[in-house]
């Protein structure tokens, strides 16, 4: 059969899993590295349990080879759903398979040598009996459509006649995901020892064997892999990506390979408001990447030096920041045989590139791999507590942002202040500290331009994210801070480096920290949050289904507060667009619901709005932009108001010049921005709008939103 010439040894699982000399496969459905990061902690707590897995990316493996697992091993799914419950990108083979209507998996799919030796297994109606596995979640309940992905996968293996180990776990992001993967943990490893007769140690062995090994190398220089270009390993001094790399071959850039782009435009669009909203703009030519409203683009941004050199001191190796080091896997088996792309990168281009060290520590990472490099009592005593407490941990170590580096000056303080001497205060090996951070992600932000208007350039709309650390501890740490996002950090930085040559952004807390460190001499160093940013950025575009209505003549109600205009400037300059160019052709009304705190200072894109909407009311007179600005007046008043208050103009964009809906409509309604509470805020107002105008019951009405959504008329691109 087809299927069979396309399947090839070098993704067949479950060979790969027995010459590894391993009996269980953990996969990951893994969007923005969190799900990787749990299996790859689960595969290690699973290895202490007793058992002998190996993590791998479902994307380079064939799920037809599921049917030839045995009953002596199991497979783990660790799947996190994003946006609307689609599965993670790369899920999606393995998910379309697994979900699809088919009540068997045709056994022309499976390949022959996994068949198993009696045919008539195959044949029956269920073509996993002999498969195990478990399942975790990772989701978020302000979505509607909760871990769906894990529900699905869950179903249908069982559907299949496979059986699972354990409860299906389903971590939530909006409450504590670490606790509920803790718990999960807990409760189902035991049950997969049993399952597997595993007999070694389990649990408490602390002579855990490291992931990783670092050497430190010699190396010539041109070898080093510090760029920060993430994902080609194979050159470091290619300054901007091109496409056309080799003779006749051509770079298909992605989140694996993103391309280097020089930044055109950096703007401050709300210079005098208390929150900084910048439009950056980026050059894709010669790239071949093409975008279009409705995407997202991904950039890959790098820790700012303050929190590096923070990070540096903190493990004792700011001497050696920039020896060349090599980082292999300590098992020869594992997927992933070395952290960094590339032979050799640095103790400073790892920590700035490659990880992210700016997220409070995990109690269960305190737990295995900072509290027994504990070897003072003062170090035991405090680290302890916060590995034993999930509320103590939650008080300190979540709202008071310690981040590894953090985590581990404050124990220096606390052993320096107990008269511990320092060589023997706690000291984190630098292979710990890269397993305590995960891997950098690239962050996604919603284009804000339209391809159609400026094919190869692209710009997001950012706004910069800080906020405060509060701990309720007790003589609270000196090292009070507040938590910088990285990458819009950066790109506030970058933006002031390209407006007045001046680097450093407002807050500079980390640098504050690290004038504390006890390590650390304030005196001779000056103390800068980035130093010499290069004026281009590693990104890649992400499809999305947020889309535009294809025929210019459909409604659209669109709703965009806050940096949720993004995707709605998009939309707006293609439909003037059109309107300039086809001035004879009616369009459907276009109605923009735009929220933000003050119209004097954060009004963003106002005057190109405005500009727009004139063009656009040429073929649509009822268009226009509808603003509700929170902060102007005593009350707050939201773009959900407006909604209801201009309840006439939006059910006449809805009918579509019918009398009565009286099913759905042919118009299109776009949310974006948050997805905690305005989303729903929005959601519910439009369903009094619709029962109110209908005439019908608010259930009715909400069923109406259902059948929008399921007809992708009414589309979001929400996030919290
Ligand atoms: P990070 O370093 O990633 O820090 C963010 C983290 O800080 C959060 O994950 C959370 O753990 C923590 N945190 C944040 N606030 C708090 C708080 N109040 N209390 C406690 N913890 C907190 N952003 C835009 O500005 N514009 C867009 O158009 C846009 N589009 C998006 C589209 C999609 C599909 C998605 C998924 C996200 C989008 N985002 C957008 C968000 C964006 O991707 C980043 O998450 C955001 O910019 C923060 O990135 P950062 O690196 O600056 O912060
Ligand atoms: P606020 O900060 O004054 O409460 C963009 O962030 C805009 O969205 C701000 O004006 C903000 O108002 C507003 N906003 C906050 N919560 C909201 C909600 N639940 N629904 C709609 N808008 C909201």
């Amino acid at each position: 059969s087809s299927s069979k010439s396309e399947y090839s040894e070098a993704r067949d699982f479950v060979s790969k899993m027995r010459k590894a000399g391993k009996n269980v496969v953990v996969f990951y459905g893994s969007q923005t590295g969190t799900a990787e990061d749990f299996a790859t902690r689960l595969g290690k707590d699973m290895q202490s349990a007793g058992v002998r897995p190996l993590v791998l990316d479902p994307e380079s493996y064939d799920w037809q080879c599921l049917a030839g697992m045995n009953e002596n091993e199991l497979i783990v799914f660790v799947l996190a759903t994003s946006g609307e419950g689609e599965p993670t990108d790369n899920m999606e083979a393995w998910f379309d398979a697994l979900a699809s209507d088919r009540e068997n998996i045709d056994d022309s799919d499976i390949p022959e040598f996994f068949q198993p030796d009696d045919k008539d297994e195959l044949d029956s109606d269920m073509p996993l009996s002999s498969v195990s596995y478990a399942v975790f979640g990772l989701g978020n309940n302000t979505y509607e459509q909760f871990n769906h992905h894990a529900r699905v996968v869950d179903a249908r293996m069982r559907a299949l006649g496979a059986t699972r180990v354990g409860e299906r776990g389903e971590g939530d992001d909006d409450v504590d995901i670490e606790e509920d993967f803790a718990k999960w943990k807990a409760a189902t490893l035991p049950l997969v020892r049993e399952y597997l007769g595993a007999t070694g140690d389990s649990g408490t062995d602390d002579t855990l064997q490291p992931t990783w090994a670092v050497a430190e190398i010699e190396v010539d220089a041109d070898k080093v892999w510090v760029r920060g270009e993430m994902g080609d390993g194979s050159s470091s001094s290619s300054s901007s990506g091109s496409s056309p790399s080799e003779a006749g071959t051509t770079t298909i850039y992605g989140t694996h390979r993103p391309f280097i782009a020089p930044i055109t435009v950096a703007t401050d669009l709300t210079p005098s408001g208390e929150r900084h909203v910048l439009h950056v703009e980026f050059d894709l030519e010669g790239s071949g990447m093409h975008y279009e409203a409705g995407d997202h683009l991904g950039i890959y941004a790098a820790n700012s030096d303050a929190e590096v050199d923070l990070m540096l001191h903190a493990l004792g190796l700011f001497e050696r920041a920039d020896t060349p080091i090599c980082v292999r896997a300590t098992d020869p088996f594992a997927a992933q045989q070395t952290l960094f792309p590339g032979t050799a990168t640095t103790y400073r281009a790892a920590f700035r590139h490659y990880l992210d060290i700016t997220d409070p520590v995990p109690r269960a990472q305190i737990a295995s791999l900072v509290l027994p490099h504990a070897r003072s009592a003062a170090a035991r005593e405090f680290i302890g507590s916060l590995a034993a407490d999930k509320d103590v941990h939650a008080a300190t170590v979540s709202a008071g942002c310690l981040t590894p580096a953090r985590l581990i000056t404050a124990v220096h303080q606390i052993e320096a202040a107990a008269g511990v001497p320092k060589d023997e205060q706690l000291a984190i090996p630098a292979a710990t500290a890269f397993e305590l951070c995960p891997r950098m992600q690239a962050r996604l932000y919603s284009i804000s331009s339209s391809a159609r208007v400026t094919p190869t350039r692209v710009s997001i709309t950012a706004v910069v994210l800080q906020y405060n650390a509060q701990t309720t501890m007790a003589g609270a740490l000196p090292l009070g801070a507040s938590r910088l996002g990285v990458a819009t950090n950066y790109l506030l930085a970058a933006t002031n480096q390209i407006n007045s040559g001046s680097l450093d952004p407002v807050v500079v807390t980390a640098a504050n920290a690290l004038a504390e460190a006890p390590q650390f001499d304030a005196k001779n160093h000056v103390i800068r949050s980035y130093v010499n940013l290069p004026s281009t950025l590693p990104v890649f575009v992400r499809r999305s289904t947020f889309r535009l209505p294809a025929d210019a003549s459909t409604p659209m109600v669109m709703v965009g507060p806050g940096t949720g205009l993004a995707p709605m400037r998009a939309f707006v300059q293609e439909r003037a667009l059109l309107a300039r160019q086809s001035p004879e052709k009616a369009q459907g009304t276009s109605l923009l619901f735009f929220g933000a705190r003050s119209a004097a200072t954060d009004y963003t894109y106002r005057d190109e709005l405005v500009s727009l909407f004139d063009d656009i009311k040429k073929t649509a007179p009822e268009s226009r932009v509808i603003t509700a600005f929170s902060r102007d007046q005593p009350q707050k008043i939201y773009v959900q108001h407006r909604l209801a208050e201009n309840a006439d103009l939006v059910y006449r964009t809805l009918l579509c010049g019918k009398d009565k809906l009286n099913g759905p409509s042919r118009a299109h309604i776009y949310v974006c921005g948050d997805a905690k509470m305005m989303a729903k805020d929005v959601s519910r107002a439009l369903i009094t709008l619709i029962a109110d105008r209908e005439g019908v019951s608010e259930d009715v009405a909400a069923k109406w939103i259902s059948e929008m959504r399921r007809l992708s008329r009414y589309q979001e691109d929400v996030w919290s």
